[in-house]
């Protein structure tokens, strides 16, 4: 049977594979060296994409590498299985959420198997199932005691039109997704929020840490923590207005320059708006427009480029270092919800500030002395040619009697002044918010708090966990969270005091879902606790986490965020999840990523019915380097498959059966064999350097190409080798090729293994050892001569042409160097010792 027919031997194979459910299974033994894969648990939508096939075929290929090479290995999959699609397929097709979850689910699965990945299926979690989401429940109870989790009205968006809540997601252009000329309304509801910021220090330092990922993962980390340092400092305002107080606090991180502030300027939603339209109606339409224009910059991701607007409120503060009356405004690009949502401003020294007071004909009065770079700051007068000028290695001026203080010196000592007197102090700000986790949804963890008249907030005692998510509600988008209409679910006893209390109606955020599932896997059929601190001890951190750098700030952070608190629990004794972390390209066809709007899908299933499982894995390892986008093309998948069907006949043609142990060397075998021999090992080490860390697949996949080549080159060896030490190159090579593919094709490697008639499993059969003598080419130095003069030597192989030879001389660069601009007159080659070449 030597055609190639990828469906039958994939068909055979994967009925195989799935009554072998040992196969993939590990548990602790702490004889081996363990390694944790993970690839990121898909949403159960239905139908794999190239997306999830790409990334899954990585984490694979490491995998079945690491069993190859000794490893005790963790490979497991699972499901992120509670959301709002699930919520908008009832709408749509009058199905229950977790009937068409499951569904799902039992399709994708289905599919995983027909694409062979090598999973623990043991170990399979779905987040919507109770086994699972009671945990989530128990630790939002932990969260709670240790008050971690909190109670607090926040802002929502609200379509009047809908009656709900909507996702940021499902507003666009400031409307109704549904109602596109429905404006959506901000409206406050009390929600419970996760206190991640108490670990927002730890989660910045311990980035250092993670050596093993990506640098640009921990910059946008970085960023969105966000710390600043900088100081509080309280204007009062001339005349006290309302009842939002008497004062306006503001955060900068330039006190230094207090005295160049020539206006305060307020975010439009700054609790104090309110008082300042009351005593001055004529602001309220100007300050919702610069409320709307916030809105829908932050919409669009470009607040920082945000055109300025801002509006005079009439009134006036007092700045505490000099008494001075300063004005009060209004401005679209101050953030409620950063710093304090005020600031000073200070134009002869922030870019922002200074763009506004131009605009608007503010005061610019400059407190630093603006220098120039190795120039000291006595040098000159302020020049306002250089404003604003915002560097800090120069000198106060106009600043009272903290005149001619260094900067740095002065951010401490005005910090200091401000504390003593009452009216600030230094502080820490970060970037990073509390996680608000309530979400007005049904499909997903119900929030295990009850409400009690007497009592106020009660958790659920937790022998009463998990609170089901009760079946058969009506779903509809309208009138807030579904659960608040199930009666007999909502209306409970309180276990204080046995009178009646409810139930919290809101689902948790599915973030919670994915912060902790990877301890789960290590043992998810636990009834007494979430994880088992043992078994984790074993396997984490996860050696390597493979998934979309969409993921690079939220569900990282959160995961991150909630292995410490696990941590503090005492539940894990590591502060990190992931040792390495790797984000994949995406995979685009015709220049732009796979969508369904786009119309541009390429279903697995098509590839996989036409050219198989193998090919389609292979190809998406192939197409580019793992971390760069894949540009698809179908023909490249044929063209894997091509090379899939010469792997197959090159040993289908004449496999050698139960081979023994293969001994030779390189000075023992003919030539042609010899040139095999070397390149064999040459592929070896290639392939492993780059599965042991640098992980271009792409190579590794040129690289079998290139050898098999060689293989076809010399056809009598393979049809028919002579018996002795041909036969026995033959066999090895049979045997080591397919040892290669395991990781990319398993398949194919699969059914040529057992073709051979070898006894032991493939996957788990020692990977190939590279032999550096067998590598090794025969290469003798070379000079090279320009007239005569030695201008380079070259190393170059002993079987090189002359013309080879001759054609490496030209190119050398020193040679290139010398030549330049002359015209080669001719060109001498003495076999493995000189080039000479004439120019004139
Ligand atoms: C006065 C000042 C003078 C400032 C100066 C800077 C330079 P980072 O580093 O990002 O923390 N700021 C504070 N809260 C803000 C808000 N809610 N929306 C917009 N801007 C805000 O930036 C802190 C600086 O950003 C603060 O320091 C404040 O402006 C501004 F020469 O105060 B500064
Ligand atoms: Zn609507
Ligand atoms: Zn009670």
């Amino acid at each position: 049977p030597d055609r190639y027919d990828p469906r039958a031997i994939e068909e055979k194979w994967t009925v195989q594979w799935a009554n072998d459910p040992e196969l993939y299974a590990s548990e602790p033994d702490s004889a081996k060296k363990k390694f944790y894969v993970l690839e990121m648990l898909p949403y159960p939508s239905g139908a794999l994409h190239m997306g999830h096939v790409r990334n899954y075929a990585i984490g694979d290929a490491l995998a079945r590498f690491m069993w190859m090479t000794g490893h005790n290995v963790l490979h497991p999959m699972g499901w992120d299985a509670f959301g709002l699609p699930a919520e908008n397929a009832a709408i749509k097709n009058q199905r229950q959420p977790r009937e068409w979850t499951l569904g799902n689910i039992e399709a994708m699965k289905k599919q995983m198997r027909r694409l062979g990945f090598a999973y623990d299926w043991s170990k399979e979690i779905a987040t919507c199932l109770p086994d699972y989401y009671r945990w989530n429940q128990w630790f939002f109870i932990k969260f709670f005691e240790k008050n971690l989790a909190y109670k607090r009205k926040s802002k929502v968006n609200w379509c009047p039109e809908c009656a709900t809540v909507l996702a940021n997601e499902q507003v666009v252009d400031g409307c109704c997704w549904r109602h596109e000329t429905t404006r959506v309304e901000q409206r406050e509801l009390e929600q419970w929020f996760f206190r991640i910021t108490d670990y927002a220090d730890e989660l910045l330092r311990d980035l250092d840490q993670l050596e093993g990922w990506p640098e640009k993962v921990k910059t946008m980390q970085r960023n969105w923590i966000g710390r600043s340092e900088g100081a509080l400092v309280t204007f009062k305002l001339e005349q006290p207005s309302g009842p939002s107080g008497d004062s306006i606090t503001v955060f900068t991180t330039r006190i230094d320059t207090i005295f160049g502030a020539t206006s305060l300027q307020l975010a439009p939603e700054h609790p104090i708006v309110t008082d300042l339209i009351a005593s001055n109606p004529d602001l309220l339409s100007a300050v919702e427009d610069l409320k709307q224009q916030q809105r829908t910059a932050k919409e669009k991701g470009d607040i920082g480029a945000i055109e300025k607007h801002g509006v005079f409120t009439g009134a006036y503060a007092i700045n505490p270092f000099n008494e001075e009356k300063v004005p009060i405004w209004i401005a679209n690009y101050i953030l409620t919800d950063y710093g304090t949502g005020a600031i000073m401003s200070v134009p002869a020294h922030d870019e922002r500030d200074y763009e506004f007071a131009t605009k608007y004909g503010l005061e610019v009065r400059v407190v630093i002395l603006p220098r120039r770079v190795g120039e000291p700051p006595e040098a000159g007068k302020p020049e306002t040619n250089v404003l604003p000028y915002s560097g800090t290695d120069s000198l106060l001026i106009n600043s009272g009697d903290f005149t001619g203080l260094p900067v740095q010196e002065a951010l401490e000592k005005m910090a200091k002044f401000a504390e003593e007197h009452g009216f600030g102090k230094a502080t820490v700000t970060f970037r990073l918010k509390d996680w608000g986790i309530s979400r007005q949804r049904y499909w997903g963890t119900p929030i295990p708090m009850l409400y009690c008249g007497k009592c106020g907030i009660v958790p659920v005692p937790e022998d009463q966990l998990p609170v089901l998510l009760p079946e058969n509600v009506e779903i509809t988008l309208a009138g807030g969270s579904p659960l608040t209409r199930v009666q007999e679910w909502l209306h409970t006893t309180c276990p204080k005091c046995g009178g009646p209390a409810t139930r919290d109606t809101d689902t948790m955020d599915t973030f919670v879902d994915s912060s902790w599932y990877f301890y789960r896997y290590t043992n998810p059929q636990l009834t007494t606790a979430p994880v088992d601190t043992k078994t984790i001890d074993y396997w984490f951190p996860i050696d390597q986490y493979i998934g979309g750098v969409e993921h690079a700030i939220l569900h990282l952070i959160y995961s991150r965020f909630w292995t410490k608190v696990m941590r503090d629990l005492g539940l894990v004794h590591n502060s990190e999840p992931v040792t390495r972390l790797f984000t994949q390209g995406m995979v685009i066809k015709d220049g732009a990523k796979m969508s369904k709007n786009l119309g541009n899908v390429v279903a697995p299933d098509d590839m996989i019915a036409k050219y198989g499982a193998d090919a389609t894995r292979m190809y998406t390892l192939f197409a580019a380097p793992p971390d760069r986008d894949l540009d698809w093309q179908d023909a490249g998948v044929e063209g894997v498959s091509r090379f899939l069907a010469r792997v197959y006949r090159l040993i289908a043609q004449n496999p050698i059966v139960h081979a023994g142990p293969a001994h030779y060397t390189l000075a023992e075998l003919p030539a042609n064999a010899k040139k095999i021999a070397r390149k064999l090992h040459q592929t070896i080490k290639r392939i492993s350097d780059e599965l042991g860390g640098r992980w271009h697949f792409n190579t590794c996949v040129a690289a079998l190409m290139e050898f098999v080549n060689e293989c076809y080159a010399a056809p009598e060896l393979f049809a028919n080798p002579k018996e002795g030490i041909e036969r026995t190159l033959v066999a090895d090579v049979q045997r080591k090729v397919t040892l290669l593919l395991q990781p990319f094709a398993p398949y194919v490697a699969h059914e040529l293994w057992a073709m051979l008639g070898e006894p032991s499993g493939l996957l788990r059969a020692p990977w190939p050892a590279f032999d550096a003598s067998l590598a090794k080419e025969d290469e003798v130095e070379i000079v090279v001569q320009v007239n005569g003069k030695v201008r380079s030597k070259l190393v170059v192989s002993t079987d090189a042409s002359e013309d080879e030879v001759k054609k490496l001389a030209l190119a050398d660069e020193k040679v290139q160097a010398a030549i330049a601009g002359k015209e080669i007159v001719k060109v001498v080659v003495v076999p493995r010792k000189l080039v000479s070449i004439v120019v004139k």
